[in-house]
């Protein structure tokens, strides 16, 4: 039998193929163990739940989701850049202000100072935000520290923010992110990044996928090939932020070696979705940096669309193009913005958010997948997605336990 059984649910389960959401109506959801043991309509539970009478919570008609999912935050830093927003309003571009010595590089500086305590404490603040919104899995990049010492400190702070709370994270290695003072040639930094950062980090135990910026900012694609191959001597995954300021084929090259998802893509050619279809790359949508950025071109999403491409949400969290925590304001902008509907940005931070990094244990509500749960005070679950800073959690089931 079951540990806990939720009753008289309307479950949008986020298995694909089936009805709209996965939805099932009169439902129940089991848990045994720390996984789902049951999903499905109240009228095949059968009549003998009497020996989980004390752990059956009656929802009495609200919404159960798979807990969400933000494949893609810079969630560990230091500082703050309100000033860089003052002169974006003024009409300075983000480029301008990188090529000065500010916008990431002004956040490393501040990161590189700051203590792995003070960094916790900050991350914490801002992880609490997700749990609030029903998050169960978060993503979390490195790529303000930029040298050995400073890139472990932030993952070791993203490790121990899992160990600290209930909430699973998945670290990503982002090295290069942007060219540090101490260097003046990309090359030799790439170089830097391949030989001594990702080895350590790895060594460590602290990554579970590389990603890169890909941008006239940031490194060419022939730069991000060189990392690109050394992750896979490791046997580590890819990802890569591509397209975001500019079309420099970055989402092909992540296709071709595989990756999990491409990042941004608001400049992506409409052709180029084929490539990522076939190589079965999610395409992770970002508007929130689309939006503070105050960015005009749009990802194709008709196109990504036609082609097949999985597409996932996240809140690309970070001090200086999203600095926003909330999952529930990414799907709604990835709908009032970029189209989508709410059937697909519900599952961009679900189902698809869950492939975008590589995992098959989460991500829909079906039987043997980890009971990570969030129970709505919703009837339907479009009310997710059409509302605008409102946010309807009643509770979040992690790994089967009810959390506070
Ligand atoms: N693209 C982004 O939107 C973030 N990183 C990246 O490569 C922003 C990073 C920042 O401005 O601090
Ligand atoms: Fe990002």
């Amino acid at each position: 039998m079951w540990d806990a059984l939720f009753i008289n649910a309307e479950i949008a389960t986020m298995r694909a193929g089936g009805a709209p959401y996965g939805l099932i109506s009169d439902g129940a959801v089991g848990v045994k163990g720390g996984a789902i043991a049951f999903v499905g309509p109240m009228r095949d539970l059968g009549a003998d739940i009497g020996d989980v009478a004390r752990n059956v919570h009656d929802v009495g008609g609200d919404l159960i989701t798979p807990g969400l999912i933000d494949c893609h935050t810079h969630l560990v830093w230091a500082g703050e850049r309100s000033g860089e927003f003052e002169v974006r309003l003024l009409g300075t571009s983000y480029e301008d202000i990188a090529a000065a010595g500010g916008g990431i590089m002004a956040t490393v500086a501040a990161t590189r100072e700051a203590s792995e305590e003070a960094l916790f404490d900050a991350a914490m603040t801002r992880l609490q935000d997700f749990l609030a919104e029903g998050v169960t899995t978060i993503e979390i990049k490195s790529g303000y520290g930029l040298d050995i010492e400073p890139e472990l400190k932030i993952l070791r702070v993203a490790r121990a923010l899992e160990d600290e709370d209930n909430i699973r994270v998945r670290t990503t290695f982002l090295g290069a992110h942007a060219l540090p003072p101490a260097f003046d040639d990309r090359d030799a930094y790439i170089d830097f990044v391949c030989n001594e950062m990702l080895p350590a980090a790895h060594d460590e135990g602290l990554v579970d996928a590389v990603d890169g910026f890909c941008e006239t900012i940031g490194f060419s694609p022939d730069q991000i090939e060189r990392v690109f191959e050394k992750a896979a001597a490791l046997d580590l995954p890819v990802k890569l932020h591509a397209e975001q300021l500019s079309d420099q084929g970055g989402a092909r090259l992540a296709a071709n070696y595989g990756a999990l998802s491409a990042d941004h893509l608001e400049y992506l050619a409409a052709k180029d979705a084929a490539a990522l279809a076939e190589a079965g790359t999610v395409a992770v949508l970002l508007p929130g940096a689309y939006y503070y950025l105050r960015e005009t071109q749009k990802p194709p999403v008709a196109a990504m669309r036609k082609a097949g491409v999985n597409m996932a949400v996240a809140t690309d969290c970070n001090p200086g193009t999203s600095p926003t925590t909330s999952v529930l304001l990414a799907m709604n902008m990835a709908c009032t913005f970029f189209d989508l509907t709410a059937e697909e940005a519900l599952a961009g931070v679900t189902r698809n958010a869950a492939k975008a990094l590589g995992l098959d244990d989460c991500g829909v509500i079906d039987v043997g997948k980890r009971a990570d749960l969030a129970i709505w005070d919703a009837r339907r679950p479009a009310e997710l997605v059409a509302s605008v800073g409102q946010n309807p959690l009643l509770a979040r089931l992690f790994g089967g336990a009810l959390c506070p």
